[in-house]
């Protein structure tokens, strides 16, 4: 799985600042990916023609980041047979995300997206189940995930006992 990658397509520049925490799992993990901007509504063929190339250089898992009528993972889905993971976002449209969430989710049946959460929580899940994808025939993926899961454990062990320390200090 040397040339194996994720592909990160989002919506617009003003989606990465959220995206960003995609890339930094990803890159954690030691997962390849490319990042692209590309727009269903402004960009259609670039999405296209972005799709086809990433295939044919061994994108295994598509995440598809857009808010607003967040098209974006819906028509990457009905592009390519890789798994589709839609990250919708809130973008401002006045609506909380909930706009890029029904966009992204109600995809009709036999061209499914596997859609996570708004915002910052759905990009870092993005990765993590992308990870988890590659996992399924890669080995060494699969335990740099659970060694993540493990450390992410620790952390929240760490901080309920920082908790019962600074409670017991309080009296
Ligand atoms: C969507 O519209 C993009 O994914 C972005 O979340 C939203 C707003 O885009 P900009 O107007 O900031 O470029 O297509």
């Amino acid at each position: 799985m040397s040339d194996a990658f994720v592909a990160i397509i989002m919506g617009s520049d003003s989606d990465l600042p959220v995206m960003q925490g995609t890339v930094d799992i990803l890159a954690k993990l030691q997962i390849p990916h490319s990042m692209k901007i590309a727009s269903a509504h402004r960009t259609p063929d670039v999405v296209h023609s972005y799709v086809a190339e990433a295939e044919k250089e061994g994108c295994r898992v598509f995440i598809c980041a857009a808010g607003m009528a967040a098209h974006l993972a819906g028509t990457v889905a009905g592009l390519t047979t890789r798994p589709v993971i839609g990250v919708p976002l809130d973008s401002g449209g006045g609506m909380g995300g909930m706009d890029a969430l029904l966009s992204t989710v109600q995809m009709p049946g036999g061209i499914p997206v596997a859609t996570v959460a708004v915002g910052k929580a759905g990009a870092r899940n993005a990765a993590y189940l992308a990870a988890q994808i590659l996992g399924t025939a890669d080995e060494m993926i699969a335990k740099r995930v659970k060694l993540e899961r493990e450390t992410n454990a620790e952390s929240v062990i760490e901080k309920d006992q920082a908790l019962q320390r600074k409670m017991r200090e309080a009296g």
